[in-house]
């Protein structure tokens, strides 16, 4: 059977280029913005992108690849993606949902621990060589303290379950209450969940809908030295809100996303309340090799017509 053609978007690793090349007639691009300079031939022929990365993929960029049926990306979020104008040209979209809910979880405690007790801290007060001359402050203590997931969906409910190991108090806040152990406790609004807990988790989906949702509002109601963390996207909160709040001294922020990174505000690298991670939450060995694997089984389930095994459209 003669191979079709696939185009990657994104720079992926050695394994899910082999692998890809393996199964299909591959084209690589690094970026969305290349494709306008592929071959027509090529553009013509394309019947699958695999997608990895942050630019907007929308009509547009669709409309250069007439016989284009699936965008498989690369992530669990795929607010990247117009899901309509996909949508309306008959376009399919997969995502790469659950195999990275461990880690995007553990990324968030390790930031929150790391925070709390000052980890990065401690590691340049050893290396500096003052441990011998001076003590090190004391920090605050973990666990035991309140902590309220913004958005319970499949990453907020893996956090909120390690935080009970933490033996946190669990306050939540999604469209609706869900089922969850007894004891945890579900804010109508999230200013009503931001005025109740010490630590403020982002764990929204990303997308128009959610825009700047974590508002100036809902940070204004962050009791003095709360935290805000967020694994998922810069989008989801009033950033220049954030940074006031931040300058002021009068919350902390864990932040693994960022508005426009990699090319993040500068003033969040002169705060000394803020720990900052290069969003990083889904990237381990294991969890990437499984996300590839499940954006190339939805391409190959999609040239083969099968079912495709985690669509979003
Ligand atoms: C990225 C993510 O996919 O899954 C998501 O939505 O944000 C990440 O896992 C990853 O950084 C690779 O682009």
């Amino acid at each position: 059977m003669k191979r079709q053609r696939v185009i990657a978007v994104g720079s992926y690793p050695e394994w899910d280029n082999e692998a890809m090349t393996q199964s299909f007639s591959l084209t690589t691009v690094a970026r969305l913005a290349d494709l306008a300079d592929l071959d027509p031939s090529l553009r013509h022929e394309t019947i699958a992108v695999a997608y990895k990365g942050g630019a907007a993929f929308g009509a547009e960029t669709m409309d250069l690849l007439p016989a284009l049926g699936v965008i498989a990306n690369f992530g669990v979020g795929y607010d990247a993606i117009d899901v309509d104008a996909a949508r309306a040209r008959g376009i399919r979209v997969t995502n790469t949902p659950d195999v990275l809910n461990d880690d995007v979880a553990d990324t968030a405690l390790a930031m929150m621990l790391a925070l709390c007790r000052r980890i990065p801290d401690g590691d340049r007060f050893v290396r500096e060589g003052r441990w011998p001359k001076e003590d090190f402050p004391l920090n605050r203590k973990f666990s035991g303290g309140r902590a309220g997931i913004m958005g319970l969906g499949r990453i907020g409910r893996a956090i909120a379950d390690r935080l009970v190991g933490f033996s946190m108090e669990i306050h939540y806040h999604s469209r609706s209450a869900k089922e969850v152990p007894a004891g945890w406790i579900f804010h109508a609004t999230p200013e009503g969940l931001a005025a109740e807990v010490d630590w403020l988790v982002v764990a929204l989906v990303g997308g128009a809908a959610t825009e700047r949702y974590v508002s100036a509002e809902v940070i204004a109601c962050m009791p003095q030295d709360a935290v805000l963390v967020n694994i998922s996207r810069g989008t989801t909160v009033d950033e220049a809100a954030l940074i006031e709040a931040l300058e002021a001294g009068r919350i902390g922020a864990a932040l693994d996303v960022f508005r426009n990174e990699p090319d993040i505000d500068p003033r969040f690298l002169s705060l000394p309340n803020v720990l900052l991670q290069p969003h990083q939450g889904s990237g381990t060995v294991e969890t990437r090799r499984a996300m590839g694997e499940l954006q190339r089984a939805n391409i190959r389930a999609f040239l083969t017509g099968e079912p495709l095994l985690t669509p979003v459209a």
